[in-house]
């Protein structure tokens, strides 16, 4: 459920950029005879000349959508240059999209925070460069202003008559202009000057949203496209919402949007304005019914996170129809493959990026026996995430059997899988300064002191999900993310997509007979091992996905446990949902262990030690582990 969050006091200048038909536009750059031509990317799966996923500006004016087989647009479009997604490992291949994506961050990030909300879209806090603008160079004579600028589209200025340009010009000048509107010329022409520089540098054109919050940034940046950008006034809030459609919110796309159309008559964000906040919470509770009101009235707080790389990792597969998948040897087949690129992706984020993922998700669509839309769906589980290929495509397998042991509930009876799909996620920066804990990353074999950048590269068989005890514990929130999925049938990027997780809790043990100077890596490994030892008694460590919470979930939501995703900002409490978080139980610290590691290890994880809060009575109950809850049902 959406949140509201506080509007912040200072006004605030955000844009929101999103790229133009951007796998067109990226395969127009390596064959540019396909340039201004209609032209269509594919997607792996030549049935009826495959499905598109990106169409141009030339193609749309024929008629030609996204939804459609190649086959049928070339009936409405007989010239269209249709060009296949990159393939790998029998599916799409979305890598050279993804560093064009990465090409245009590196521009569009150097004005301030940027969020990369998606492989092609991102968002960006202009407020310190439009301050900076205001005060050294502030827009004062129409002539000078420059011509992408002056080519915006300003809500409420009228667009359709021959002075259009003249009265932006006008309007980005303004010496009567309040503070607020005079930040959003400021931004307008900054994010004019980016989009240029991107053209320059990528030969991309991007169309953006430009306005006082990202929700109203969002809303305006594909309204004129492409290569274009849209600037909402204040003063134009209210009538743009006035008559804006609830589904067009991202939010209200789904059973809120419904619910307020049928059960309130909302058809439009400005119909909400005939609610009080009070009935809107009474309807939808405190935190939507809040969110609601704000949203009428064109609030919104959410920041602008400062965060140029993906939330997750994931690929998946779809399987139409006779592809469908029978049994555990074809699915085994296609989990090596997905697990073999996700192994890869991880260990470039890795290398390039001192990113470490700590969860593993498996999400899946199933039907079984003769029922071809089964109502009960494929459980997601998810279980502490292990470096390396094999490891990784043995836990998703285990993550399957426990799915679909759930799936059938002991019905002995035909299935079969229509889509797959792995997630890596809860990443998070390993923090500067932990090259002594990084050495031992290696492994209890490892006494060499490898330097910060060599130990970067983790061994297959050293994942350091699990030496470096990752214990996720909280159940992921909605919230924003840039996520991936690669899906070689339906390609899809998956953006503001939540994958909660219930993870397993490392069961509490004692330590203090760990001796010896390589302690750590005692402590480091028997963790391990403890985790192996359940998963082989309990089959697998792992958590269920949406709309499987109990109240044995919960109590591991509350488990006490000290973050060290950042030294200096610890903490035992709080939000984690919103931090990339590494996890760890506190009773796994023990003193007598700490005093035995090595100097620098002692400091770090000193550092980290805080007292504990006081435990909740529900962490004890009894069969709150994951792992018991999850044990096979007879
Ligand atoms: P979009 O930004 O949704 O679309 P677009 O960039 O092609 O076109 P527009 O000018 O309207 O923004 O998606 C970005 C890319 O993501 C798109 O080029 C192809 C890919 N994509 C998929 O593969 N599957 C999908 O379902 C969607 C929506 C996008
Ligand atoms: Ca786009
Ligand atoms: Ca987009």
């Amino acid at each position: 459920m959406p949140v509201a969050r506080p509007e912040p006091q200072e006004p605030r200048v955000i844009a929101h950029v999103d790229m133009d038909c951007f796998y067109v536009q990226v395969e127009q750059r390596r064959s540019p005879e396909l340039r201004g031509q209609p032209t269509a990317v594919v997607q792996y799966n030549d049935w009826k000349g495959g499905g598109l996923i990106a169409v141009s500006y030339e193609a749309r004016k024929f008629g030609v959508k996204r939804s459609m087989r190649g086959d049928d647009a070339k009936r409405v479009c007989p010239g269209i240059n249709l060009v296949q997604v990159p393939v790998a490992r029998g599916k799409a291949d979305l890598n050279l999209y993804r560093s064009a994506g990465s090409e245009v961050v590196a521009i569009l990030s150097s004005k301030g925070k940027c969020e990369r909300a998606s492989i092609d879209e991102v968002y960006l806090d202009l407020t310190d460069a439009a301050k900076e603008m205001l005060l050294q160079a502030p827009p004062d004579s129409p002539e000078q202003i420059f011509e992408e600028a002056a080519k915006s589209n300003i809500l409420g200025l009228p667009s359709d008559d021959g002075d259009k340009e003249k009265n932006v010009r006008a309007w980005l000048c303004r010496v009567d202009a309040d503070y607020q509107d005079k930040l959003l010329a400021c931004g307008a022409i900054i994010v004019a000057q980016l989009r240029v520089r991107v053209l320059e540098e990528t030969q991309f054109t991007c169309s953006a949203g430009i306005a006082h919050n990202k929700m109203l940034a969002k809303l305006v940046s594909g309204m004129h496209k492409p290569a274009q950008q849209t600037v909402v006034p204040s003063s134009s809030v209210q009538d743009f919402l006035a008559s804006l459609p609830v589904k067009k919110m991202k939010q209200l796309g789904g059973k809120l949007g419904s619910s307020l159309q049928d059960d309130l008559g909302v058809d439009t964000i400005g119909d909400l304005l005939s609610f009080t906040e009070e009935k809107l919470q009474e309807c939808y509770g405190v935190n939507t019914g809040t969110w609601l009101w704000k949203i009428a009235r064109g609030i919104s707080g959410e920041e602008v996170e400062d965060r140029l790389l993906p939330k997750s990792h994931g690929c998946g597969k779809t399987f139409p129809g006779p592809k469908a998948l029978k049994n555990n040897t074809s699915v085994k087949g296609w989990l090596d493959q997905l697990c073999e690129e996700l192994s890869e992706r991880l260990q470039s984020d890795l290398n390039q990026n001192k990113r470490i993922a700590q969860t593993l998700t498996l999400h899946a669509r199933a039907s079984k026996g003769n029922e071809r839309d089964s109502v009960k769906k494929f459980p997601s589980k998810s279980c502490p995430l292990r470096y390396g290929t094999g490891k990784l495509q043995e836990d998703a397998m285990k993550l399957f059997e426990s799915g679909l042991h759930d799936f059938l509930d002991s019905q002995n009876t035909k299935w079969s899988i229509t889509s797959l799909s792995v997630i890596a996620s809860k990443i998070f920066d390993i923090p500067s300064g932990t090259s002594s804990i990084l050495k031992y990353i290696k492994g209890p074999n490892s006494t060499a002191a490898p330097s910060l950048s060599d130990s970067s590269s983790i061994p297959e068989d050293q994942p350091p999900g699990n030496n470096l005890y990752v214990t996720p514990i909280h159940e992921e929130q909605c919230e924003p993310s840039f996520s991936e999925k690669e899906d070689g049938d339906s390609v899809s990027v998956i953006s503001a997509k939540q994958y909660p997780a219930n993870e397993g809790k490392r069961t509490p043990k004692k330590l203090s007979e760990v001796k010896g100077t390589s302690s750590i890596l005692k402590f480091l490994s028997r963790g391990q091992s403890t985790i192996h030892e359940k998963r082989k008694a309990d089959g697998l460590i792992c958590s269920q996905g949406p709309g499987s919470s109990s109240q044995a979930n919960k109590a591991e939501e509350h488990g006490r446990s000290i973050q060290a995703a950042d030294r200096s900002n610890i903490n035992s409490g709080g939000d984690q949902s919103t931090s990339n978080t590494w996890m760890f139980n506190i009773e796994d610290i023990d003193p007598s262990v700490v005093e035995e590691l090595p100097p620098e290890i002692q400091r770090e994880i000193q550092g980290w030690i805080r007292p504990p809060k006081q435990a909740s009575t529900s962490t004890k109950r009894r069969g709150s582990t994951i792992s018991s809850y999850f044990a096979p049902k007879n």
